[in-house]
């Protein structure tokens, strides 16, 4: 079927440092393992500036890259890999929007934040971007390659 084709797609997240801070790492995953998707890979992990500048890159020149950068470094935060069909689009939508402002209940932003400068969460954009984003975080031994319930029960 057309869903078990696409259902290996993939796609990046993290559970920003106030997020981590805040207790909110379980419910982020379980909300995506409740929704249906794989996790891939996972690990708690404090980055330097330098790593967040590549994964920020085409945000550089924007006032608020300087502070995103030093926020983003400054605590462990939670970075993934989930699978799934549609999990580039259907996990932005479970983050809500960039402006906690404009996230409406329900979703991770809409639920937890009011700033737009502690957001929680981060997730790809795009499938491109997802696969640049993976590549940056992880090594590909770390992506693990599975069956699971789902593959049966979900599709
Ligand atoms: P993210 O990359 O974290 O998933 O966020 P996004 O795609 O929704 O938003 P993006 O435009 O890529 O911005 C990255 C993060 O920078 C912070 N931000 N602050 N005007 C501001 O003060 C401003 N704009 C963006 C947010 O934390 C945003 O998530």
């Amino acid at each position: 079927s057309r869903a078990m084709s696409k259902s290996g797609e993939r796609t990046f997240l993290a559970v920003k440092p106030d997020g981590v801070q805040r207790g909110l790492v379980g419910d982020i995953i379980s909300r995506f393992e409740k929704r249906g998707y794989k996790l891939v890979a996972l690990k708690l992990q404090q980055v330097s500036e330098d790593h967040l500048r590549k994964h920020y890159a085409d945000l550089k020149g924007k006032p608020f890259f300087e502070g995103l950068v030093k926020f983003m470094a400054s605590g462990p935060l939670v970075a993934m890999v989930w699978e799934g069909l549609d999990v580039v689009k259907q996990g932005r939508a479970m983050l809500g929007e960039t402006n906690p402002l404009a996230s409406k209940p329900g979703s991770i932003r809409g639920d937890y934040s009011i700033d737009m400068g502690r957001n929680i969460c981060h997730g790809s954009d795009s499938v491109e971007s997802a696969k640049k984003e993976i590549e940056l975080w992880f090594d590909a031994k770390d992506l693990c390659d599975y069956k699971k319930a789902n593959d049966v029960w979900v599709y």
